[in-house]
């Protein structure tokens, strides 16, 4: 006897079909079981038992979730991307309030506004975490600008670095280039000058450009001028012993040129003391932002780029013509005059 029918064998319940060969709705042998939902649904049920009511309809997935929980790259995702296309990685110190973060939101919002002179926009992995940074620029007040375009950084792991990943073209040649930009707090870089704290920057191994971003407005100031310069010795001493050998091209990069043009006692004792300590580092005065209307906002940001990817090597000429000879066995000639 099976579910549905009491009859001796008969499989109704699960088959649909009478042993007897009757109508299973008026046949004698037809219990309640079957009635209505019909016996296999009963017995599909029973899989299940009364615990699975209320039980999750999907199982669950055996892998991780797919998406980052920040709005910025890790390191590991950075390092996928590095093993199938060119990246070019870039490491971004500079004190808290120096405008590190600035740069980054400017960069965004001039190439997403198709206004970053010679590059055009391709493709970004973090274009939420851009949107993060650059949201505080849009929050305008009754037509004024918020007091501060950028807020400072907090990140949501003290150990490791977020990266912003942008794809650009350079319209002059076509090229593509990748950044992968970390939007760092200050205070790592305050903690490598101060104890030496690099293991957190480790990342810096793999970057092709460092920016060192230092306030324009602290360079201008003569009291504090002196003290950021030895700081930026100190900080690039730090740098010279975590590569020991090839070092990264060094940018420093000086904000808030809106206030005004980096003056020559700054910039020359700013270029001894790099001097000084064997570095080769070329100044960018740059306006991330501008409370000026003299100064554009975006200022210098494109030169910072095209400093950061470098200049593009020339191709070799791969065929070579050379001009045919009247009178020489060119083949058997070929190469021999090379
Ligand atoms: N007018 C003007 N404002 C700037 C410029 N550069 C940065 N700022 C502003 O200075 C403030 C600090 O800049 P951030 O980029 O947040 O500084 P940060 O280096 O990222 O600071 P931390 O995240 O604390 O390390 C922000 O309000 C910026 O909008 C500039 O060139 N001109
Ligand atoms: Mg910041």
């Amino acid at each position: 006897m099976t579910s549905g029918c009491n009859f001796e064998g008969c499989t109704v319940g699960e088959t649909g079909v009478c042993a007897l060969e009757h109508d299973p709705t008026t046949c004698e042998h037809h219990t309640e079981e079957a009635t209505g939902t019909g016996g296999r649904d009963v017995e599909v049920k029973g899989d299940g038992g009364a615990s699975g009511i209320g039980a999750p309809v999907l199982q669950r997935p055996t892998g991780s979730a797919p998406f980052p929980s920040s709005h910025t790259l890790s390191p590991e995702v950075v390092s996928d991307m590095m093993a199938s296309r060119y990246v070019t990685v870039v490491g971004i110190l500079g004190d808290p309030d120096s405008g590190k973060t600035a740069c980054l939101a400017s960069i965004y919002l001039l190439v997403s506004n198709a206004m970053l002179e010679g590059w055009a926009f391709a493709d970004s992995r973090s274009l939420m975490g851009f949107e993060d940074i650059a949201r505080g620029a849009r929050d305008w007040n009754a037509g004024n600008p918020p007091d501060q375009m950028t807020v400072h950084t907090d990140m949501s792991d003290d150990r490791r670095p977020g990266f912003l990943h942008l794809r650009l073209v350079r319209k002059s040649d076509g090229r593509r280039i990748d950044l992968a930009l970390p939007d760092l707090p200050g205070e790592w870089t305050t903690k490598l000058v101060a104890s030496a704290r690099s293991d957190r920057l480790e990342f810096m191994k793999a970057a092709e450009a460092i920016w060192v971003v230092l306030d324009g407005r602290a360079l201008a100031d003569k009291e504090r001028r002196q003290a950021l310069i030895l700081r930026v010795g100190q900080l690039v001493e730090r740098l010279k012993i975590m590569f020991d050998g090839r070092r990264p091209r060094i940018m420093v990069v000086v904000t808030h040129r809106d206030d005004g043009e980096l003056v020559e006692a700054a910039s020359s004792r700013l270029a001894a003391e790099l001097d000084r300590r064997g570095i080769e580092a070329r100044i960018l005065q740059v306006a991330p932002f501008s409370n000026h209307v003299d100064v554009k906002a975006g200022f210098g940001i494109s030169d910072l780029i095209g400093e950061t990817v470098g200049v593009a090597r020339p191709m070799p000429d791969f065929w070579p013509t050379s001009p045919s000879r009247d009178g020489v066995r060119s083949f058997l000639g070929y190469r021999r005059d090379r």
